[in-house]
């Protein structure tokens, strides 16, 4: 039997790539490694989520609170949009994290919609059990996503060349992907997915020329 799987770009957003409050080196590129996901993912009907950091104004995440990071992604600014390259169809699905003061968020899994419903609540109504995850950062959001989806039972395929890191001490990117292998995560890059993305056991329709 064919598994359901559904494409989940995280925190793909003006603030992560360079130019933003908290950058992740070559984060511009990676929106355009993303687009191509997006691109293949919407091609075959299938689900696609957008996660999104969603900070309040004073977060304790943020240093001027006694967190770790400067401010970024607050609710509403420029910087919390989704980067201005990224091409999102129409349908995706956003995921808010954070948003409460005392919440990190690293964790889509921990996101909910924007009517409220909890992202994991939305994954098993919808029978899905494979994420394809890609975005930002590596050491941070996407590996604390791949970590809890793979905890609460769900497949994941970690898009290695759509994802990119803050590497805040040299090799935590690398340390995060071995990381996410070891708990379970497989691994694939748009060149070898080839025919593996499969959903709801329908064929695999050809895009035409036109
Ligand atoms: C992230 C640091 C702080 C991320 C979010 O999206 O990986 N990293 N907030
Ligand atoms: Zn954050």
């Amino acid at each position: 039997m064919q598994r359901r799987g559904a494409l989940l770009v995280v925190d793909a957003q003006v603030d992560f790539c360079p130019g933003g409050a908290l950058p992740v080196p070559r984060g511009d590129q990676v929106i355009h490694a993303l687009n191509r996901y997006l691109d293949l993912f919407k091609r075959r009907s299938a689900p696609i989520f957008a996660s999104r950091d969603w900070h309040p104004k004073q977060s304790k995440h943020f240093k001027e609170n006694g967190g770790e990071w400067p401010a970024h992604c607050v609710q509403g600014t420029l910087g919390a949009e989704f980067h201005p390259a990224l091409v999102l169809p129409s349908d995706t699905i956003v995921i808010s994290k954070g948003m409460a003061s005392w919440d990190d968020g690293y964790s889509a899994m921990q996101g909910v919609t924007e009517n409220g419903t909890p992202f994991t609540m939305l994954l098993r109504h919808m029978e899905l059990d494979r994420l394809y995850v890609g975005g930002l950062a590596t050491d941070f959001c996407v590996r604390q996503t791949v970590l809890e989806a793979l905890k609460a039972g769900f497949d994941v395929t970690l898009l290695t060349d759509a994802v990119g890191g803050v590497d805040l001490r040299p090799g935590d990117s690398e340390r995060a992907v071995a990381e996410m292998i070891h708990s379970g995560a497989d691994v694939t890059t748009l060149a070898s997915i080839g025919t593996a993305v499969a959903w709801d056991g329908a064929p695999q329709r050809q895009q035409g020329s036109g």
